[in-house]
């Protein structure tokens, strides 16, 4: 059966079971979900971790006693169950102070609010055992050009997350950070759109091994990207620290379906490359049970998540040992691609010593078999093999 385990390493978000269905046309259609009943549902269901903003567990203006009392309620729950929390991550983008962003605001007071805010969660993500720090920057951006200096705001994007690796070795805390790229939503364009900004960013950073990458299924489909690749680029750079999955269908609004709703052939190959790519971070998923949804369809779409990647993960393993597979793969010619180019040793100089009797037409004639590889895969995720 599909009945997950801890070893399987699925998270979620305590946003997303808690989503209470408001959007930009519509209140909300549920009410509030307390976190400690999330903590023990999740469990029940057979999830391995939980994860969460600061303000998901405490409200925004408590002050310290509070902080202390819903945190320690909050630790029992996970004490109860055995739940871990693999990752904490910061709300930059509820309150109307960030309006304008927080770390990149124009504003220096409310930027310095912003990385206080962000250390004060890292000392919580200390204190409960959270490995990943992640942090998604959707106020950073604009809706004008004019009102924003892009070239400052990068300069202040790495001031901040520079910063919050400095306090992390200063304290001496086993905690690395993930930057969770995202097109547009809510700003009209945010700062680190793609998977390949946030890579590239890392690289202007101080202490570029601390930082890694976030990326969410949906956020690469709104951009009309290829979420395998993303995460595929990832991992080849090592910096796949943590991810969010979930379903879109296309370019459009941000709809965090629960995982395998939206692109199911994307999903598969999703499943397919983190259980065969060596991936050993969390299963985290960033979703919303949709609006029309009680509380018992709440909990019927975070089982559908686990779910989903249970029986992909099964298909995935079938396609790799199906010897027909294995076959067309090869008439595919894809294991070729794994064998480097160049002979060892051999100097690009070389190359051109002599045309090896290569005939590019007869070459441009050869047929690469994708379309039955492709339909092989079709059919193993219908169910046919
Ligand atoms: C928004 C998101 C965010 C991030 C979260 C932490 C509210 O589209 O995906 O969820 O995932 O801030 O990672
Ligand atoms: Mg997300
Ligand atoms: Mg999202
Ligand atoms: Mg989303």
């Amino acid at each position: 059966d599909y009945t997950p385990t801890a070893a399987d390493k699925f998270s979620f978000g305590l946003w997303t079971v808690g989503f209470q269905g408001a959007d930009p046309f519509g209140a909300p259609t549920r009410p509030d979900l307390d976190p400690v009943r999330a903590v023990h549902r999740l469990a029940e269901l057979g999830a391995w971790g939980v994860t969460f903003h600061d303000d998901d567990l405490i409200p925004f203006a408590a002050d310290e006693s509070e902080r202390q009392r819903v945190v320690s309620r909050f630790r029992q729950a996970l004490d109860e169950t055995g739940m871990t929390v693999p990752m904490i991550t910061t709300n930059l983008f509820g309150h109307p102070v960030f309006k304008d962003g927080a770390l990149t605001a124009n504003d220096r007071d409310v930027r310095r609010f912003a990385l206080r805010k962000v250390l004060r969660n890292v000392e919580l993500a200390a204190e409960l055992g959270a490995r990943t720090f992640v942090a998604w920057g959707g106020r950073e951006g604009s809706e004008t050009d004019a009102g924003i200096d892009a070239r400052a705001a990068f300069a202040r994007y790495k001031e901040g997350i520079d910063a919050v690796c400095e306090f992390i070795r200063e304290r001496g805390y086993d905690l690395r950070l993930a930057l969770e790229p995202k097109p547009n939503e809510p700003r009209g364009d945010i700062l680190l759109p793609t998977v390949g900004h946030v890579l590239s960013f890392i690289e202007q950073l101080e202490h570029p091994h601390m930082v890694g990458v976030n990326p969410e299924v949906g956020h690469e489909q709104m951009a009309g990207l290829n979420y395998v690749h993303g995460i595929a680029q990832a991992l080849w750079a090592g910096k796949l620290f943590h991810l969010d999955l979930n379903g879109q269908h296309g370019a459009k609004f941000d709809q965090d379906l629960r995982f395998g709703a939206g692109d199911l052939k994307s999903a598969f190959f999703t499943v397919d490359l983190l259980e065969n790519a060596g991936y050993e971070g969390p299963r985290h998923f960033d979703f919303k049970p949709s609006r029309t949804e009680d509380d018992e369809g709440v909990w019927t779409s975070a089982a559908g998540c686990m779910r989903n990647y249970l029986v992909l993960r099964e298909k995935s393993a079938a396609f790799r040992a199906d010897p027909r597979v294995q076959e067309a793969l090869r008439a595919s010619r894809v294991d070729e691609l794994a064998r480097p180019t160049l002979a060892s040793g051999e100097k690009p100089e070389e190359l051109l010593g002599s045309s090896e009797g290569f005939d590019p037409e007869e070459a441009g004639q050869r047929a690469m078999h994708y379309e039955r590889l492709d339909q092989l895969a079709l059919e193993h995720l219908m169910g046919l093999h």
